[in-house]
C-alpha cells in the first residue's frame, strides 16, 4: 500500500518531521512518500496562503493518480483543497484537521485544538462546524507562534505550547488535545506523555485512517459531488490544468 503525504507548504524540513511521524503511524510494508509542492508558501497562515497552496497541492495529487498512489493525506490543519482532491482522486484523501477531530471524539467527550497563530482560529472553527465537531470542542487556542518557528529550536516553541495545553485543561473541561499544526506532529509524544491525556496529531491520525480505509477497500466515491471534475476548457496560464487536460 502506497499513502502520499503531502505538506502543501513548500518547506521541506516541515516535510521531513511529518514523514517521520507518519512512518511512525503506520504497518510495516505501508510504503509513504511525502512530499511538497514545486510551487506555494513557505507556511500556510490564512486564508490566502490556503488558497495559494492548492495549485501545488492539487498538481501532487494528479501525480498521485498517474504513479498508483492508494491513499492521500492533507498534512496542513486547513485542511485546504480537501474537497477539490477527492474528485481527482479514487482512494481516500484524509485531511488531518478532519482525521483529529474525528479522533479525539472517539477518546474524549470534549477535547481542545491548540494552534499556531490567533488568524487562523477561525479557519479550524470552520471545520469544525463542516465535520460536525462543534459539540465536542470546548475550545480552539492558539499560542502565537509563527508555523516556521516550530522549525527554530531556539524559539522555545515546546515551553509555550506545552503551557498552553496546561491551560486548556485547566480552564476548558477537555479530556484531550488536538494539535493544530503539521509541524507539531514530532512534538505529541513528548506532550502526552507530560500532561496525561491524549494529545492527537493529525498527521499520524490521517495515516493511520488512509490505511484502515484502503484496508477494507473502500476509496472516495466517484458518485455526486465528488465525481471527476467537469471537462471544461480553462483560460490563461490555468489552461494546462482544466479538467481532462
Ligand atoms: C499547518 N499551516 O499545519 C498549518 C497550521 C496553521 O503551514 N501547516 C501550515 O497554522 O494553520
Amino acid at each position: 500500500m502506497r499513502i502520499k503525504v503531502i505538506n502543501p507548504n513548500t518547506t521541506w524540513s516541515m516535510t521531513e518531521t511529518i514523514a517521520h511521524a507518519a512512518r511512525a503511524a503506520v504497518s510495516p510494508g505501508v510504503e509513504i512518500e511525502a512530499v511538497s509542492p514545486a510551487h506555494g508558501p513557505v507556511s500556510i497562515e490564512g486564508h490566502y496562503d490556503e488558497a495559494m497552496a492548492c495549485l501545488g497541492l492539487l498538481d501532487e495529487v494528479k501525480k498521485g493518480e498517474r504513479d498508483g498512489v492508494d491513499a492521500y493525506v492533507i498534512a496542513c490543519f486547513g485542511d485546504p483543497g480537501l474537497d477539490a482532491a477527492r474528485e481527482i482522486a479514487r482512494g481516500p484523501v484524509i485531511g488531518i484537521a478532519e482525521a483529529a477531530m474525528r479522533s479525539a471524539g472517539y477518546l474524549a467527550t470534549g477535547f481542545s485544538v491548540v494552534t499556531t497563530l490567533q488568524r487562523t482560529v477561525v479557519i479550524a472553527e470552520h471545520l469544525l462546524d463542516k465535520y460536525g465537531a462543534r459539540a465536542q470542542c470546548r475550545r480552539v487556542r492558539a499560542c502565537e507562534i509563527a508555523v516556521l518557528e516550530l522549525e527554530n529550536p531556539a524559539s522555545d516553541a515546546y515551553r509555550t505550547i506545552l503551557a498552553e495545553c496546561r491551560r486548556a485543561l485547566a480552564e476548558d473541561g477537555c479530556g484531550a488535545i488536538v494539535l493544530g499544526c503539521a509541524g507539531m506532529a514530532d512534538l505529541c509524544r513528548r506532550l502526552s506523555g507530560e500532561l496525561g491525556v491524549p494529545v492527537i496529531d493529525g498527521v499520524a491520525a490521517a495515516v493511520a485512517t488512509a490505511e484502515a480505509l484502503v484496508r477494507i477497500g473502500l476509496g472516495t466515491s466517484k458518485r455526486g459531488d465528488y465525481a471527476a471534475p467537469l471537462r471544461k476548457p480553462y483560460a490563461g496560464m490555468l489552461a494546462p490544468w482544466a479538467p481532462g487536460g
